[in-house]
């Protein structure tokens, strides 16, 4: 006799689409159990709490489309809202979804292990957390910045004064935002990394420091954010167009508010071509980065006017020529990692008390007790920020144990590549699915208008799976490999393919991941959208159901 699970399917993870992923399973009558390593909701939006973290899809774009009552009940103040107040609106959502009583907090997944005899997953728990539990079907929504990575630099740990990272900032246990103990007034800060939390945390901490010093090892194409404040009568007709705006979102190549100009940028006049980049440059948000002209992230002659025409601005924004150019991605073209959204990022550089280090340039030796050790020296700090980023994509699963069919690892099933069906499920992983993971159509999104797209059209699947009373369900080796073939064939359309980052895999504080790899779904949202619709309507082809 095989034994019975003790729920229906469990949830991995709290954040957006966790949180409602297990709402559509209950929903659908599901006896489902939430767990979380953290201990409250609100995944990222929980956990980078620096200085400056905000949002760079429009507010109004980023949230629960699928909940008129939250759609009309919550107001945005600005057009980028702050860290505090997109957790806030996330605590809201949960209270309406009533979720936080089907969730386990503190309680991080060690591992989970497919018992072939029984068909179900057997989760057990880091010390502390909870009893192993068993269920049918397991859902990991762990999102795909979760696992902060530090830098591979000596003595990093020795440091005597404060240190964070932005991936893990410690929280105000009494709101939403940071800890407001974290003081930078008159401090000397160093900031090591230039990615998105970086550049944001930087822009803060410029305002207050004594001294900052910011350790630059790759300049990244910073583009203004544009942000001001939602007025309510604004506000007001915001909720009136929500239909119409969704409609827009499901055109758009990542469900930005941003869409591709018809033409390309090496068809127009120079004249027309500069009018145009001036207009975006000003544009709220991605407009530069997804507004653009249509070849742009596809042709190399058209991504090289547009990135000449931003490192002019770079050159206009930053007094001092030499410190302008250091500032000027050479490695990269514009758009081939993600932008950086800023607001008087590079002013900061004009000012007396903030340095830029490049470490290309000027490399760090160690870290020591005082301070950090350039081949220039040691300069001394009292916080030293790591902006750092994250084990992107594959470090939020590989930091457990994911054991399949036959006792093969995930690690081990995509050491020589990332292999999925649809970016949410493996094959020798019968009913694991994953969410916003590697392949998934949700990865290079506006996240929580991507994952409910992928969330709705699981949830439809899991009601026909128990209205059929089906308990296996695993995809064939070879839809895997034509999904996968495809994920490589559209990335590999791409300058985006072509180039290090971590949406191709690429961190040079891990061994063994210099290589590209097809991370991401380059398809498009209406793509996606298109691949799944044709998928349900053949059946769920590519899934074998048993
Ligand atoms: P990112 O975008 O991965 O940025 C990390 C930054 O840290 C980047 O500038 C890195 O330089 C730098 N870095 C990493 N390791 C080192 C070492 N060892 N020395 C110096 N500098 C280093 O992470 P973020 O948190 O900024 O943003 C992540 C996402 O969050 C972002 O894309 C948005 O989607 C929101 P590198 O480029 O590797 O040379």
């Amino acid at each position: 006799m095989k034994k019975p699970p003790d729920f229906d399917a469990v949830v991995i993870g709290a954040g957006i689409s966790g949180m409602y992923q297990l709402y559509r399973l209950r929903e659908l009558g599901y006896t489902v159990k939430g767990v979380e390593a953290s201990d409250n909701i609100g995944g990222v939006w929980h956990q980078n709490r620096y200085p400056g973290c905000r949002v760079d899809s429009e507010s109004d774009t980023y949230g629960y489309f699928w909940n008129k009552e939250l759609l009309q009940e919550y107001n945005w103040s600005e057009r980028f809202a702050s860290q505090p107040e997109v957790l806030r609106y996330l605590h809201r959502a949960g209270e309406l979804m009533d979720i936080r009583k089907d969730y386990l907090f503190n309680t991080r997944v060690k591992s989970a292990t497919y018992d072939e005899a029984n068909n179900l997953w057997r989760i057990e728990f880091v010390e502390g957390g909870s009893a192993p539990m068993t269920a049918r079907f397991l859902v990991s929504a762990l999102g795909p910045l979760s696992a902060p990575q530090m830098p591979k630099i000596d003595g990093v740990h020795t440091f005597k004064g404060e240190t964070y990272h932005t991936g893990r900032w410690p929280r105000d246990p009494n709101g939403f935002g940071p800890d407001p103990k974290i003081d930078f007034r008159g401090k000397r800060v160093a900031v090591i990394g230039t990615g998105s939390s970086g550049v944001q945390v930087i822009q803060e901490v410029s305002k207050v420091a004594k001294e900052l010093v910011v350790y630059q090892r790759s300049p990244n194409w910073c583009t203004p954010l544009g942000n001001a404040p939602l007025p309510p009568e604004e506000m007001e007709a915001i909720k009136k167009r929500y239909d119409d705006s969704l409609a827009f979102l499901d055109t758009t190549l990542g469900g930005f508010a941003h869409i591709w100009l018809e033409q390309n940028a090496t068809d127009v006049s120079a004249e027309e071509r500069e009018v145009t980049l001036e207009k975006l440059y000003k544009g709220p948000g991605f407009s530069l980065w997804l507004g653009n002209y249509k070849d742009v992230l596809y042709n190399p002659e058209a991504n090289h006017l547009v990135s000449d025409f931003v490192a002019r601005k770079i050159r206009q924004r930053v007094k001092d020529p030499k410190v302008a150019e250091k500032l000027i991605p050479k490695d990269h073209g514009f758009g081939l990692r993600r932008i950086p959204l800023e607001t008087k990022y590079f002013e900061c550089y004009n000012q007396d008390n903030v340095k830029l280090v490049d470490i290309k340039e000027t490399p760090i030796e160690r870290i020591t007790p005082q301070g950090i050790e350039t081949s220039e020296g040691l300069r001394e700090f009292d916080i030293i920020v790591f902006a750092t980023g994250f084990d992107a994509i594959l470090g939020s699963w590989n930091r457990m144990d994911i054991i399949g069919r036959g006792g093969v690892s995930l690690k081990d099933a995509w050491k020589d590549g990332v292999q999925t069906y649809l970016g949410m499920q493996i094959v020798g992983f019968p009913n694991f699915f994953t969410l916003v993971g590697a392949q998934s159509g949700a990865t290079f999104c506006n996240i929580p208008r991507c994952s409910a797209l992928i969330i709705d059209w699981l949830s439809e699947f899991f009601a026909q799976v128990k209205q059929r009373d089906v308990e296996l369900i695993e995809p064939t080796p070879q839809a895997q490999a034509e999904y996968t073939a495809l994920c490589h064939k559209l990335l590999g359309l791409t300058l985006i393919g072509r180039t290090n980052s971590w949406f191709t895999g690429v961190n040079k504080n891990l061994e063994g991941r210099d290589k590209r790899d097809a991370l991401l779904w380059a398809g498009g949202n209406p793509g996606y959208r298109e691949l799944l619709g044709k998928v349900s309507a053949n059946g769920y082809e590519g899934l074998v159901m048993a």
